[in-house]
C-alpha cells in the first residue's frame, strides 16, 4: 500500500505510522499514513513562517489561480474524493459526495474573495490627512480539523486562510487523514510555493500539542471538542495569539403546535439523524409543545422504521455507521444513561450487524426527556435524540435557550409571529425556520454563541476577519 506523506517545506516526508479504517467495514484500511512527530512540526512551522514573507505579498491573481484550480479539481473528481471520505469517516456516499463539493465550491468562493479585496479611504478628523485601512495577513495559521467533516471543514479553513495571504501548519483528525492528504496534494500540484501549505497528520497529543505549544503561530482556528478547545485557547492567551474555536453543540429543534407535521418530522429526522447525529449542528433536543406532540412522536417513529442503517457505501442507506468503537461506545453509554434517568426509549437504542463488520447503530430517540436530564444538556454526538414535551411557545423558547450551547437552533411553525420572535430571541449563532439545524450555506457566516463557538465566525467574506489583521495608515497630505 502507498504511504501518504506529510507535506513539510514542499517536500513529502515521513514513514508509515497509522492506518485509517474503513467504520462500514473494519476489516478494510483505507490508507497508510505517516505519523509527524514534534520535530517535525517544529520544521513544518519553520518551513511555513520563511514562506510567509513572500506569500503575504504574493499577487492576488497567483492566490486567484491556485485556489480555483484546486477547487475545480475537487469538483471533478467528486465522485472519487465522495468515496474515499465515505470509507474513511462513514457517512452516506451521497452525503460524503454532497460535502466534497461543497468543499470545491469554497475554494471557488475564495478563489473570488481574493479578487474582491479591498480597504476603506477616510478623510481623518484633522486637516490635510487622509487615512486608509487595510486588512493583512496574520501570519503563520494552525489549522486542527475534527474527522466529522474530513473534506468540508479543512477546505473552509485552508481556502481562506490562503487567500488572505497566510501560510499554514495543517493537523488533520488521526481518524481520517485521508481527504485531507487529497486536498493538501491537489494544492502542492496546483502550484503552492514551498513551505506556504504544510501537512503535519498525527495525533493531537504530539502533533497538535507540539502547534499549541509553538510561540511562531500567529493564530490557531479549531473544531472539534469542547476538552481541546479549552487547551487551544489557554494554549493561546499564552502565547499571545488569535484563536478561533468551534466546538459542541446540544442544538434545539422546536416544534409548534401549528408546525405542518410533514415539514418538522423531515427536518427533525434529518437534524437528529443524518450523518449518523455526527455533526456539531445536529439537534439532540426536540422540544414540543403538547398539542402536537403525540402525532409527532408517532410520525417520527414511523419514519425512522424507513431509514436503513448499513454500509455508507451501498445504495440505499440513510444511515452510515457510528465512526469508531470509541463514539460507539459514548453513545451506547448516553442511551444507558437516558434509560437511568428515566427518559423513555421510542425507538432504537440497540447495535445492528450487517454484511460487513461495521460500528451500526439503530437512530435512538427517547421520549418523556426532561431538559435537566443529562442527555439534554451534554453532547452526545450520535444518532441520539430526546423529545422534550412543553406547554406553549414560551417553554419551549426557554428551554431552547436554557443549555451551555448556542450554535444552531430550529423551529417549525407555521406562525409568522413565532418565527420572527424567535429568530430574533434564539440565543444561537444560527437560526433554522421550517429547516433542518444542520446543513449550511458555503458563502455566509457559521458559528455560534456561549460554550460553542469562540472568535471570529468562519466562512463567506466575515472568514476575513480571522485570517487578517487590519491596519491603519494616516497619510499627512
Ligand atoms: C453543517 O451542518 O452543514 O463540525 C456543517 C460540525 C460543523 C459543521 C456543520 N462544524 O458539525
Amino acid at each position: 500500500m502507498t504511504i501518504h506523506q506529510n507535506l513539510i517545506a514542499g517536500e513529502w516526508t515521513g514513514t508509515a505510522g497509522t492506518e485509517n479504517i474503513n467504520p462500514s467495514d473494519t476489516n478494510e484500511v483505507v490508507g497508510l499514513y505517516a505519523s509527524a512527530n514534534a520535530q517535525d512540526v517544529a520544521d513544518a512551522i519553520a518551513a511555513a513562517k520563511a514562506a510567509f514573507p513572500a506569500w503575504s505579498r504574493s499577487g492576488i491573481l497567483e492566490r486567484h489561480t491556485i485556489l480555483k484550480k484546486a477547487g475545480e479539481e475537487i469538483l471533478a473528481r467528486k465522485e472519487e474524493l465522495g468515496a474515499l471520505l465515505a470509507r474513511e469517516e462513514g457517512k452516506t456516499l451521497p452525503e460524503a459526495i454532497g460535502e466534497t463539493i461543497r468543499a470545491a465550491q469554497i475554494f471557488e468562493f475564495f478563489a473570488g474573495e481574493a479578487l474582491r479585496l479591498s480597504g476603506e479611504v477616510l478623510p481623518s478628523v484633522r486637516p490635510n490627512i487622509g487615512v486608509e485601512i487595510t486588512r493583512e495577513p496574520l501570519g503563520v495559521i494552525g489549522i486542527i480539523t475534527p474527522w466529522n467533516f474530513p473534506i468540508a471543514i479543512p477546505a473552509w479553513k485552508i481556502a481562506p486562510a490562503l487567500c488572505y495571504g497566510n501560510t499554514i501548519v495543517f493537523k488533520p483528525a488521526d481518524l481520517v487523514p485521508g481527504c485531507s492528504w487529497a486536498i493538501v496534494d491537489i494544492l502542492h500540484r496546483a502550484g503552492l510555493p514551498k513551505g506556504v501549505m504544510n501537512l503535519v497528520m498525527g495525533k493531537g497529543s504530539v502533533v497538535g500539542q507540539a502547534m499549541l505549544d509553538s510561540p511562531v503561530l500567529s493564530g490557531i482556528t479549531f473544531t472539534g471538542s469542547v476538552g481541546t478547545g479549552k487547551r487551544v485557547a489557554l494554549s493561546s492567551v499564552e502565547h499571545g495569539r488569535k484563536y478561533q474555536l468551534e466546538m459542541g453543540g446540544k442544538n434545539p429543534m422546536v416544534v409548534l403546535d401549528d408546525a405542518d407535521l410533514t415539514v418538522a418530522v423531515e427536518a427533525a429526522a434529518n437534524s437528529a439523524f443524518f450523518s449518523t447525529g455526527q455533526r456539531c449542528t445536529a439537534s439532540s433536543r426536540l422540544i414540543v409543545t403538547e398539542g402536537i406532540h403525540d402525532k409527532f412522536v408517532a410520525a417520527l417513529t414511523e419514519k425512522l422504521k424507513t431509514l436503513n442503517v448499513d454500509n455508507a457505501l451501498k445504495s440505499g442507506t440513510h444511515i452510515g455507521p457510528v465512526v469508531d468503537a470509541k463514539q460507539l461506545k459514548t453513545d451506547t453509554d448516553y442511551i444507558e444513561i437516558g434509560r437511568q434517568e428515566g427518559a423513555k426509549l421510542a425507538f432504537g437504542g440497540e447495535l445492528v450487524s450487517r454484511d460487513t463488520p461495521g460500528f451500526y447503530l439503530q437512530p435512538t430517540l427517547f421520549t418523556e426527556a426532561t431538559n435537566q436530564m443529562r442527555i439534554s444538556r451534554e453532547e452526545i454526538f450520535g444518532p441520539v435524540a430526546s423529545v422534550i414535551r412543553v406547554r406553549d411557545y414560551d417553554e419551549a423558547l426557554a428551554v431552547a435557550n436554557d443549555t451551555p450551547f448556542g450554535l444552531s437552533s430550529g423551529i417549525a411553525t407555521t406562525s409568522l409571529k413565532h418565527a420572527t420572535h424567535f429568530k430574533r430571541n434564539a440565543e444561537a449563532g444560527m437560526v433554522m425556520v421550517n429547516l433542518p439545524t444542520a446543513g449550511v450555506d458555503f458563502h455566509v457566516p457559521f458559528g455560534g454563541r456561549k460554550g460553542s463557538s469562540f472568535g471570529p465566525r468562519e466562512q463567506g467574506k466575515y472568514a476575513a476577519e480571522f485570517f487578517t489583521t487590519v491596519k491603519t495608515a494616516y497619510t499627512l497630505a
